[in-house]
């Protein structure tokens, strides 16, 4: 089984760029095996929290495949991914405290599904540090509407929120951007993993194809020492009507 340890550039980078990619956390058997596992779980039927996004584009295919939110809390093998000591302890050293899962998340976004108005994480979870596990199940490349980050973004602090375009993303919210900010796709394989900081901006583009899905297992963790904030007026995603 890989086991990830990260060295001081690692590090280095996350603290400058607020994000890092790392390949093959998972092995490719393991991804597909979690892909078989969450298509399982998913024609099941529906499991709480499931959301397909805002209801004015019926035919997004997203809400044939919803989104699972916080499997860890009913479905042990998702509990066990979260919890893998060498994930954890790589973000003990991330965010230099001892992580505190907070939630665990399944897209599956199939072909032609909406992605993610560009966000930053704290805009939804008033903890600080908060940090995103994102491992990618599928490739993701930008035809399947991969995750883009805006590099150094997270030193911005907590930016505007404003009504995001439901046509390409299925929340209704995104992150007002800073003057010369820059998106950039992150090509994923199967089993690679992104740390990224909850004050990052990031999200994703639609899945364009017809017959390639992007499924993505995601953890977000807090720090045992993590603050919980209030918001600047107008930094929450609860400030606008359809977040
Ligand atoms: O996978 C995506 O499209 C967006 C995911 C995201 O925003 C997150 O994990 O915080």
């Amino acid at each position: 089984m890989t086991d990830i340890r990260l060295k001081e550039a690692q590090l280095q980078q996350y603290r400058e760029q607020g994000f890092l990619t790392v390949r093959s956390a998972f092995d490719r058997e393991q991804a597909a095996a979690m892909i078989t596992h969450y298509m399982t779980l998913r024609a099941e039927g529906p499991k709480p929290g499931d959301t397909g996004g805002t209801s004015d584009q019926p035919h997004d295919t997203n809400h044939q495949y919803p989104r699972m939110i916080n499997m860890h809390e009913w479905d042990p093998a998702s509990d066990g991914w979260a919890r893998r000591p060498d994930l954890l302890a790589a973000t003990a050293a991330l965010i230099d405290d001892t992580p505190v899962l907070r939630q665990t998340m399944l897209y599956f976004k199939p072909p032609g599904g909406r992605g993610q108005g560009l966000h930053q994480d704290e805009q939804y979870i008033c903890q600080d540090p908060l940090l995103g596990l994102w491992i990618a199940l599928d490739p993701a490349d930008d035809d399947v509407g991969q995750m883009v980050v805006v590099p150094g973004s997270h030193q911005h602090g907590l930016l505007p929120v404003e009504p995001a375009d439901t046509a390409f993303s299925f929340t209704g919210g995104q992150t007002k951007m800073p003057a010369g900010a820059i998106a950039v796709g992150v090509d994923m394989a199967p089993g690679d993993a992104l740390f990224f900081d909850g004050r990052i901006i990031h999200g994703s583009y639609p899945n364009r194809t017809t017959d390639r899905w992007r499924r993505s297992f995601i953890c977000h963790y807090v720090g045992a020492h993590s603050k919980t904030f209030e918001p600047a007026p107008g930094t929450h995603m609860s400030h606008l009507s359809h977040a």
